[in-house]
């Protein structure tokens, strides 16, 4: 049996906004160009951090996730989210808070582990619709950490992936458990 820590983490955020982007930058080391999925797509990557090796299951949530609820199966099993908005996109902004303040609802925690990311930094300065420290001062209010980023750079994008999985061990300690060898198959695909 395999000894990497299983962590699960959802993607969440306004359709546009790069999550699939950002998920391929880091499962494949690429930047991949309107890559249209309809519905949500789950990925597995195997990588060592902090000595450790991990198994991450990260799931890219479909458009149709933006507004009205919070589907259970992005609740359960789920060790963290990563909200993205876009830079250049107001909306997505706001689009970013709403989810967060349902997501806190819906997990009733006190405190989640959750990052807050600001995507397509590497479009010109005059199309960005929210600053950094907009940016910051949202995430300080869900006492989250803050990334700005573009899905076309490869570390940055890796950067997200590991953050979140910081944010989930800060919190949670030590993962003590392997994960259910059923759950794998039903839940991730090897990419
Ligand atoms: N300039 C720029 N474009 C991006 C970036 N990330 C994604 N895009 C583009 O934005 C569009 C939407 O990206 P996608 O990943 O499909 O967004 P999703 O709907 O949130 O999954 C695509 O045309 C991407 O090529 C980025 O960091 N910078
Ligand atoms: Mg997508």
């Amino acid at each position: 049996m395999s000894s990497a820590k299983y962590r699960k983490v959802v993607v969440l955020g306004l359709g546009g906004v790069g999550k699939t982007s950002l998920i391929l930058q880091f499962i494949k080391g690429e930047f991949i160009h309107d890559y249209h999925t309809s519905e949500d797509k789950y990925f597995t990557k195997i990588f060592s951090m902090d000595r450790a090796e991990y198994e991450l299951c990260v799931v890219d949530t479909s458009s149709q996730a933006e507004f009205s609820f919070i589907p259970p199966s992005y609740l359960s099993g789920v060790d963290g989210y990563i909200i993205v908005y876009s830079v250049d996109s107001l909306r997505s902004f706001h689009i970013a808070s709403g989810l967060h303040r349902k997501l806190e609802a819906k997990t009733g925690k006190l405190r989640m582990p959750v990052v807050l990311v600001g995507n397509k930094k590497d479009n010109p300065p005059d199309r960005h619709a929210i600053s950094p420290d907009e940016g910051r001062a949202m995430a300080d209010m869900w006492d989250a950490p803050f990334m700005e980023v573009s899905a076309k750079d490869l570390e940055e994008s890796q950067k997200v992936f590991f953050k979140i999985i910081e944010e989930i061990d800060g919190l949670n300690g030590p993962c003590l458990y392997h994960k259910p060898q059923n759950l794998k198959k039903k839940n991730c695909c090897i990419s």
